[in-house]
């Protein structure tokens, strides 16, 4: 567990308290960075609390603390301010470049330990979120938690375990339930993540509809003309090639995406029982075992990277690897 005392003897020192994270924030980062803002402007309403973070797709707006978006804050602001750093293992990707500038650092994650950048330190890569260990921390320090801040917590619990899909541990669940319990708004939550605009809801139906499942192999074409209609770029439509994965009996999966020049990106999937990096290396592609793509030159060749996929015996992943 993370020093608690430290880290409180550290905010009762400072004024103003900077909490940041990574760029492009996630449901992780933006739940862990509003969380921990809000909390402590609830128990240090004196004190200026400043979360700084760019947008995530939805946002719990509440009346104790505003965020600001990097690059507003003055040098001078920062360089007397204590900076926490949430969910981000190494500097190179803050949201808040100048937060390295802080007069005191303090770093909270939960990946793989890539270097030491604060003063207190503190990671625990066996925690599924960056959000279980504040709302641990936040929990052991005062007892209870505000609903905005179970429900900041929560919302980065949820993200980062895939709706605990990916959990196996029982703290996370008793963490979680935790955060039920002070009130986290689980249907605000799961309203705001779920709800799809209409054009990805359109997109998604375009691929139901029209994907094959021949002979191991499922796959997408899309045409420009598809492209076009759908109101989506080529790369976009290529890379959603996972919407057709893992479907009984069709080990591999690959979508087909023409560009305005004719050019067609093409993206293959496997499950682990193959290694499909061969067939994208026949088309001067390459990439994983179970993930690769490669370029054509004209759509209607998107049937000999399907027949050579349907050869798949060849691609069969071999027990020694
Ligand atoms: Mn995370």
């Amino acid at each position: 567990m993370i020093d608690i005392t430290k880290v409180f003897n550290k905010v009762k020192q400072y004024e103003s308290i900077i909490v940041t994270g990574h760029v492009i924030p996630d449901g992780d980062c933006y739940g862990s960075v509003m969380g921990l803002a809000t909390t402590l402007k609830e128990h240090f309403p004196n004190k200026e609390i400043i979360p700084v973070i760019s947008d995530f797709k939805i946002k719990f707006d509440n009346n104790l603390v505003q965020s600001v978006k990097p690059g507003v804050l003055s040098d001078e602001k920062i360089k007397q301010s204590l900076v926490f750093v949430l969910d981000l293992a190494n500097t190179n990707r803050l949201d808040e470049k100048r937060a390295v500038d802080g007069a005191c650092i303090i770093k909270i994650d939960h990946h793989t330990f890539e270097r030491v950048y604060g003063e207190i330190d503190y990671v625990d890569s066996s925690s599924s979120s960056c959000c279980q260990i504040i709302a641990e921390m936040l929990i052991k320090k005062f007892k209870k938690l505000s609903v905005e801040a179970a429900t900041y917590l929560m919302l980065g619990m949820i993200t980062d375990t895939g709706r605990f899909l990916y959990s196996r541990d029982a703290q996370c669940f008793n963490t979680a339930g935790e955060l039920v319990k002070f009130g986290a708004k689980l249907n605000d939550i799961y309203n705001r993540l779920y709800t799809q605009d209409l054009e990805s809801f359109r997109f998604k139906s375009f691929v139901y509809s029209n994907f094959k499942a021949e002979n191991k192999v499922a796959y997408i074409v899309f045409r420009k003309e598809d492209i076009h209609k759908l109101g989506v770029d080529f790369n976009y439509a290529a890379a959603n090639v996972n919407l057709i994965a893992q479907i009984e009996n069709y080990p591999i999966w690959i979508s087909f995406a023409e560009s305005d020049e004719g050019t067609v990106r093409v993206e293959i999937r496997s499950t682990r029982d193959y290694n499909i990096n061969p067939l994208a290396v026949m088309f001067n592609g390459g990439g994983h075992h179970q993930a690769s793509g490669c370029r054509l030159d004209n759509i209607e060749n998107y049937i000999k990277v399907v027949k050579e996929a349907q050869n798949c015996e060849r691609f069969l992943e071999h027990e020694t690897e």
